[in-house]
């Protein structure tokens, strides 16, 4: 059957408690479960949306999960429009603030809606956007957290493992520089002193700190200095974007692509990473990648890699996915690795579809 349009019907939330293989240890908090709020918009015409959000703190589904139904039940009966409604959704919102709880439950809508959209279409969702299905160039970011030093050789082994990657994610920022240049050693005995290290400080440091250890590791061969300083520090990120060799990431923070347009002209990072949850899910993105592909800053990905990989195939300077597997446990189809590639399923829409048995064994009562 032809499906000219959709239009909003009800949405279903619920929220999942997953086990990680490998516990968070970071300057952002530590995690040993990864809440996950899993979405599924109801259309009139039959099709259902499918996201996800990784909101870190189990509690904030208590708050989160009411702000997606009340903008799904204020637009029921309307047509399905993502381009526009994530405007229209964000000044519904907008007297209470654009960051955070408001940004983070229109993403999740925008990219129910986009799927949605590109199940109506019959299509992958990089097809829709104009995109191609073709594998795309992934980091491995499942581990090397601030964990004891001595097991990291071992786990980096393991990471580059999973999926023959060339790249691999490290968590740095330790008390004495000393450690960090010990993390690393070993993070290059376990997975060949060619590995690209993309380096993580989770906004661990003051400026002073940061200047200081930045400029120590400067002549490490790092792929990336990633949020040395709490992220909204702007001009202490120009500073330090503008004095080392090394390339400086940031943008997991960016709420809305404003935000990036901002961090963009004041020239704050050699490299850019929104987070779909926080930049605006699919519409969002596109904004925002538009934005840095004319400043010629390259964009990786920050979580959700099954969306991350249909939108790096529409990005003009796409760089690197981050690949977590977090939420494969609750996926019928888990995406595919291949020599350092994820794969963008051949199937219409994100490519996500909920393992019913596993969501409801993991499903939390909140
Ligand atoms: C990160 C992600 C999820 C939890 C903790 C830390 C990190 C990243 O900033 O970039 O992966
Ligand atoms: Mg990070």
């Amino acid at each position: 059957m032809q499906i000219d349009k959709l239009t909003y019907r009800s949405v279903r939330t619920r929220a999942a408690l997953l086990p990680l293989t490998r516990p968070v240890v970071a300057r952002v908090g530590e995690f040993r479960e990864w809440p996950v709020i899993l979405i599924d918009l109801e259309t009139e015409e039959g099709i259902t949306g499918t996201s996800y959000l990784e909101p870190y703190l189990a509690n904030s589904v208590k708050y989160i999960r009411p702000a997606i139904h009340d903008l799904i039940d204020r637009r029921k009966g309307e047509v399905i429009a993502p381009a526009t409604d994530f405007y229209t959704h964000r000044k519904m919102l907008n007297l209470i603030g654009l960051q955070g709880v408001a940004t983070i439950a229109v993403s999740g809508i925008d990219m129910a809606a986009w799927d949605a959209l590109s199940k109506a279409a019959n299509m992958p969702l990089a097809r829709l956007l104009g995109g191609s299905t073709d594998p795309i160039p992934a980091y491995n970011s499942n581990g090397l957290w601030l964990t004891p030093v001595d097991t990291l050789e071992q786990e980096a082994a393991d990471l580059k493992g999973e999926g023959n990657f060339d790249a691999l994610k490290l968590r740095i920022g330790r008390e004495y520089l000393a450690d960090d240049l010990r993390a690393l050693e070993a993070v290059r005995k376990g997975a060949g002193s060619d590995v690209k290290l993309m380096c993580d400080f989770n906004q661990g440091q003051t400026i002073g700190e940061a200047l200081s250890r930045c400029h120590a590791l400067d002549d490490s061969g790092l792929y990336w200095f990633e949020e040395p300083i709490p992220y909204d520090q702007i001009p202490g990120y120009v500073q330090l974007a503008r004095e080392l060799k090394t390339p400086v990431q940031l943008g997991e923070n960016f709420y809305g692509p404003r935000s990036l347009y901002e961090a963009v002209t004041a020239r704050a990072g050699d490299y850019m990473m929104p987070d779909l949850m926080r930049i605006g899910g699919v519409t969002g993105w596109l904004h925002a990648a538009s934005i840095a592909g004319s400043a010629g800053i390259p964009i990786s990905s920050h979580l959700y890699p099954e969306f991350s990989a249909h939108l790096l195939a529409v990005t003009e300077t796409a760089h690197w996915l981050e690949w977590q597997d977090w939420v494969n446990p609750i996926l019928q189809e888990p995406f595919k690795l291949s020599d350092g590639t994820l794969a963008i399923p051949e199937t219409a829409g994100a490519g996500i579809e909920w393992d019913e048995l596993a969501v409801k064994k993991f499903e939390m009562d909140i």
